[in-house]
């Protein structure tokens, strides 16, 4: 069997979707994403003018040599374009692999060790009453865990995650009116004094019941990590994310001595080398990686099995910059992963977007089910494609009120 060529989309509805096709003499094919929220183009590039000459004649079966080929030939290692690249080739040549035995994909890793994956969704306000009433309506969708951001009064610019008005979106941040960021300001003080309490009402609104996350974004230093995390042990959390950007991987030993609150990191990591001591030395309880930027299923698996040894569960990453084949990946690693906490999920069905990725796949209540269709059980319809181009587009910068570039 072999490859016979590898064809490259960018664009989507209301996204840029970069999707690779993966054909073969057999003709079978695989399907991988290779989006990057603001550098879609780059991925693109890397694949056009490196990855798909190197790929054509391979077998696409040896999905392992072929994911090392590129790893390790590529010398200069990791990257999060390089990784998101391997990924998109990792993906559809797993989706190859599903489909010559006939099975959806989640069977090839052991089966399913539950029915559904729960998922949570993204609550916003840019106050508190706001943000209540988008927590009351994923409540009343059937979600049982809802991500909670709100505005901080006084704060000079939107804080992380919250939407401009009143009502739901899909909180997708990305600004498309140009390559040029657009700047907001942030106020560690006035968010520290503030959303503590903010989290206790919500507690106290929706009862004991509710699994509430709540998501940093990367504005904390160890200390103030630290601080915050005691705060809000009281709410009883399912998750507070990326406390601190975690680079440094030792400093969350700090965050860890001073509170049991469950820590979730790792959207921005992208390979295991970003997170083996966080693992290692249990300073996480969640692994946040999206399978589309560390390298795939391949290395991903790796991940999800060190995890499994140090009691840390996943969470993948899956903001509305995940293709709905990257989703379709985790979804099939979610059913069957021992060590499965839960999965980002924003709603990613539009009619627009399910005609471009056409799938059996459904969400009810709360939980992602996950279709018996053999591969990732997904297909990309090309005529659709042809609909969509790039739009540029860019994630904004945060700075201190001083003007010090500062986490966004
Ligand atoms: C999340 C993330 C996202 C990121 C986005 C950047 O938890 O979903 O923090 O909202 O900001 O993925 O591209
Ligand atoms: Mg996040």
């Amino acid at each position: 069997m072999k490859i016979t060529s590898a064809k490259v989309f960018v664009g989507g509805p209301g996204k840029n979707y970069v999707t690779l096709k993966i054909e073969t003499d057999q003709g079978i094919h695989g399907l991988g994403d290779a989006t990057i929220n603001g550098r879609e183009t780059l991925t693109a590039a890397y694949l056009q003018d490196y990855t798909v000459p190197n790929l054509i004649g391979k077998d696409p079966r040896n999905s392992e040599d072929i994911w090392q080929f590129f790893y390790r030939g590529a010398y200069f290692r990791r990257g999060p374009l390089a990784m998101t690249v391997f990924a998109a080739v990792d993906m559809a040549l797993w989706d190859i692999k599903a489909k010559i035995a006939g099975l959806p994909l989640y069977q090839l890793f052991g089966g399913k060790s539950r029915e559904g994956a729960l998922v949570y969704a993204h609550a916003t306000g840019s106050d508190l009453e706001d943000l209540m009433d988008s927590i009351s309506y994923y409540v009343e969708q059937g979600y049982k865990a809802v991500r909670v951001q709100c505005g901080v009064p006084g704060m000079p610019s939107a804080s992380y995650g919250v939407s401009e008005g009143k009502g739901q979106n899909r909180n997708y941040i990305t600004d498309f009116s140009g390559i040029i960021p657009k700047e907001e300001i942030w106020d560690t003080d006035l968010y520290m004094r503030y959303m503590p309490g903010a989290l206790a009402e919500i507690r106290d609104r929706f009862g004991p019941d509710l699994k509430i996350l709540h998501d940093v974004h990367h504005r904390l230093l160890p200390r103030e990590a630290a601080e915050f995390a005691k705060a809000v042990e009281p709410v009883r959390l399912y998750w507070l994310e990326d406390p601190t950007p975690a680079d440094d991987q030792d400093a969350l030993r700090l965050l860890r001595q001073h509170s049991t609150v469950p820590i979730a990191i790792g959207e921005v990591f992208n390979s295991i080398w970003d997170c083996n001591k966080l693992i290692e030395n249990e300073l996480i309880d969640f692994i946040r990686v999206a399978v589309s930027h560390v390298g795939g299923i391949t290395h991903a698996r790796r991940i999800v099995d060190l995890a499994a040894m140090h009691h840390v569960r996943t969470g993948f990453h899956g903001a509305p910059s995940h293709s709905p084949i990257c989703m379709a990946a985790q979804a099939h690693l979610n059913v069957w992963a021992p060590n499965f906490g839960i999965q980002e999920y924003l709603v990613l069905g539009t009619p627009e977007c399910d005609a471009l990725f056409p799938s059996e796949h459904y969400l009810k209540d709360g939980l992602f089910h996950v279709s018996d269709a053999p591969g990732l059980g997904i297909d990309f319809d090309e005529k659709e494609a042809a609909r969509y181009s790039y739009k540029p587009g860019s994630l904004p910068v945060a700075r201190l009120e001083d003007g010090t570039l500062w986490n966004y």
